[in-house]
């Protein structure tokens, strides 16, 4: 972990005083850096935000190691496997939000998954950062359902040495989503899911999705700031101008903080708000309260 001194910390303080009051910003500041170093946040980046909006991410994410707070970053690549696949003559299909994958398709996913996580590790370096690819070793997994949806996995066990490994030497874990059976065969994991499953592990005190759209959107496209599950969800999924991604992604969020402390969040926002949703009390994007 950098150490860093009182002119290093006004800086930023400065830097972050356009999003919010110095005073709050410090305390933030202040309160995060005596938190255990190795549960900080995990952020999940979509695949959306490594192909529209990857400065935003290296920025934001390069900033928080120079604070001395180094996040656990789990992606995804939905669209370039979307884009891939298709180039490749394989008709998408998906079940309840997830892609069935033949091996013929897991040969690509395989390949689009490592280029997406080498790209965001090449572009953190490139602007000084340190980060750690990580493509396999940390989701054991074991077969959701052959049948119905092929290669795809479904997380058993999470092996934290790698993510520690690359904390302890003050370098961002990248994990990408893939998974791997005790027999060894690699398996498509959704990332949500692998997000979430590496959560209940290591009960982070910040959780975060980056996301396209920065936020849960209401019917008219609009952010919506907060959203409380115990009395919003069950409206919320009848709504008939919620989408299925939506929905799903709320229903993983409620599962993930079902397993958490009652006073856990999740928060969904955009690369170019991170800092503003971690360092001020009014925050960025959507926050989901159980
Ligand atoms: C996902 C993995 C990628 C993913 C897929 O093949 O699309 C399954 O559906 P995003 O960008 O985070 O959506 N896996 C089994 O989740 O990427």
């Amino acid at each position: 972990m950098p150490v860093h001194g009182a002119q290093t910390r006004q800086t930023i303080v400065r830097l972050l005083s356009s999003m919010g009051s110095a005073k709050e910003i410090s305390q933030y500041l202040n309160r995060f850096s005596q938190l255990d170093a190795a549960r900080f946040a995990v952020v999940k980046v979509g695949g959306a935000v490594l192909r529209d909006d990857l400065d935003a991410l290296v920025s934001s994410l390069a900033f928080l190691q120079d604070v001395g707070l180094t996040p656990i970053v789990i992606h995804g690549a939905g669209p370039q496997l979307d884009a891939e696949l298709s180039a490749a003559g394989i008709v998408k299909q998906a079940i309840d939000g997830l892609r069935v994958t033949s091996p013929e398709a897991l040969a690509i996913v395989r390949r689009v998954f490592h280029a997406q996580n080498l790209k965001l590790v090449e572009a953190l370096q490139a602007s000084d950062a340190r980060a750690t690819s990580i493509v396999s070793g940390v989701f054991e997994a074991d077969y959701l359902d052959c049948e119905k949806y092929g290669l795809v996995g479904e997380v058993k066990r999470v092996d934290l040495a790698p993510i520690q490994a690359s904390l302890q030497a003050g370098s961002i874990p990248v994990i990408a989503s893939l998974g791997e059976t005790a027999g060894g065969q690699i398996l498509n994991v959704n990332a949500d899911f692998a997000a979430n499953e590496l959560v209940q592990v290591l009960q982070p005190y910040k959780i975060v999705f980056l996301t396209g759209t920065g936020g849960l959107l209401d019917d008219s496209g609009k952010v919506i700031d907060s959203i409380n599950l115990s009395t919003e969800y069950e409206h919320l999924v009848a709504q008939p101008w919620i989408n299925g991604g939506m929905k799903l992604k709320l229903e993983q969020i409620r599962d993930l903080l079902e397993g958490l402390p009652q006073a856990s969040s999740v928060s969904i926002t955009r690369p170019e708000e991170l800092a503003k949703e971690l360092f001020t009390h009014k925050g960025s994007g959507t926050l989901v309260r159980r």
